[in-house]
């Protein structure tokens, strides 16, 4: 296909799904249905400034979070956009403590949708890109709604994930094991356009490290080794990284997959098993990494190789070029009192 070709998502998807031709169309329709979603998010987030959509609903989700307006208003668009599809047996998400199902008078299907509608909603308000992100599964359970055992698979399982960056420009990410894909959003015609077509992990790649240092103290030595390393304090030679840390995780995972480099949200003394949920952000964002060349690990293994035991389980988090995340695991399992 000419790379002047105008592709949009919805051809990208029927054009993927013909190359299995015991396909049903079922995880297209999903796919179709989370970019319409993902517009009528997109729509809002624009406008967020103007209309009354900012600020907290006044409650609590399950994380124990304050839920903003756009939180709900993402959760509400997706659910809807999904519940009646006949193509789900249940969902999970950020926002609901306990399995989603499908109502009863709807058709179901064979597939599992877990996402976290809104992530980095506390960027909000001051106008930093935010993100959805998804993952897909087929059921595994003989009933015909879905159970807890469809949900708590391992993100090997995963047959598509991916994100939507609500940023400069909006754009759908995703893989299906076959690659990763990147749309960017046309608004003018209301279409997602294909925009990067395989992506791969840059290499040479830009030597960028992203984690908050603000939890330094709270870090293990093995941990604060590395990232004295990464700026250059050790006593091993090492060329220079640069620091960037947007606190968004789907805008800082965007930059480290298109510029290279390594994400880290690593575990601290406050945070023994890390703050990122293991099943809707770190495993979908693991597919994409790995589709395009990388690496996603939890400091000891791949994160698409642990097999959940909740929902909402948190995971360490380091992803990103191969090399760099290989070097990060290093760290964290040698002597602490090696040198850098
Ligand atoms: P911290 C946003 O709240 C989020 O869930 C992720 O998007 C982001 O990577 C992380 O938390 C930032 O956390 O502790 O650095 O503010």
């Amino acid at each position: 296909m000419a790379d002047s070709a105008v592709v949009t998502i919805d051809r990208h998807i029927m054009e993927e799904e013909r190359k299995y031709p015991e396909a049903t169309g079922a995880l297209s329709n999903i796919l179709t249905d989370l970019a319409l979603a993902a517009k009528l998010i997109q729509r809002e987030v624009a406008k967020a400034g103007l209309v009354d959509i900012l600020g907290k609903v006044g409650r609590e989700n399950v994380q124990g979070e304050q839920v903003e307006k756009l939180d709900e208003f993402a959760q509400e668009v997706i659910y809807k956009s999904m519940d009646h599809s006949g193509t789900l047996c249940c969902m999970v998400s950020e926002e609901e403590e306990g399995l989603i199902p499908i109502p009863e008078d709807f058709p179901v299907g064979d597939y599992v949708l877990v996402f976290d509608p809104l992530d980095g909603s506390s960027n909000i308000d001051v106008n930093v890109s935010i993100g959805t992100i998804f993952s897909i599964y087929r059921k595994i359970s003989s009933g015909e709604r879905g159970t807890l055992q469809d949900c708590l698979q391992p993100g090997r399982m995963m047959v598509a994930g991916g994100y939507v960056l609500y940023g400069s420009s909006t754009m759908l990410v995703y893989s299906s094991g076959t690659g990763v894909h990147g749309f960017t959003l046309d608004p003018s015609i209301g279409e997602f356009l294909l925009s990067h077509k395989n992506i791969r992990l840059p290499n040479p790649p830009q030597r960028y490290y992203s984690v908050n240092e603000a939890y330094f103290q709270k870090w293990a030595l093995g941990q604060q080794r590395m990232v004295a390393c990464l700026k250059g304090m050790g006593d091993k030679e090492m060329q220079p990284f640069r620091s960037r840390y947007i606190g968004s995780l789907v805008a800082d995972f965007h930059r480290t997959l298109l510029k290279g480099g390594i994400f880290m949200y690593p575990r601290d003394d406050n945070s023994p098993e890390g703050k990122l949920r293991l099943l809707y952000e770190a495993a979908p964002i693991a597919l994409v990494c790995e589709q395009a060349g990388g690496r996603a690990s939890d400091g000891e293994r791949d994160i698409l190789d642990i097999i959940p035991t909740e929902l909402h389980q948190r995971t360490p988090l380091f992803l990103g070029t191969r090399e760099f995340v290989d070097m990060a695991e290093e760290f964290l399992q040698q002597d602490p009192d090696l040198p850098c």
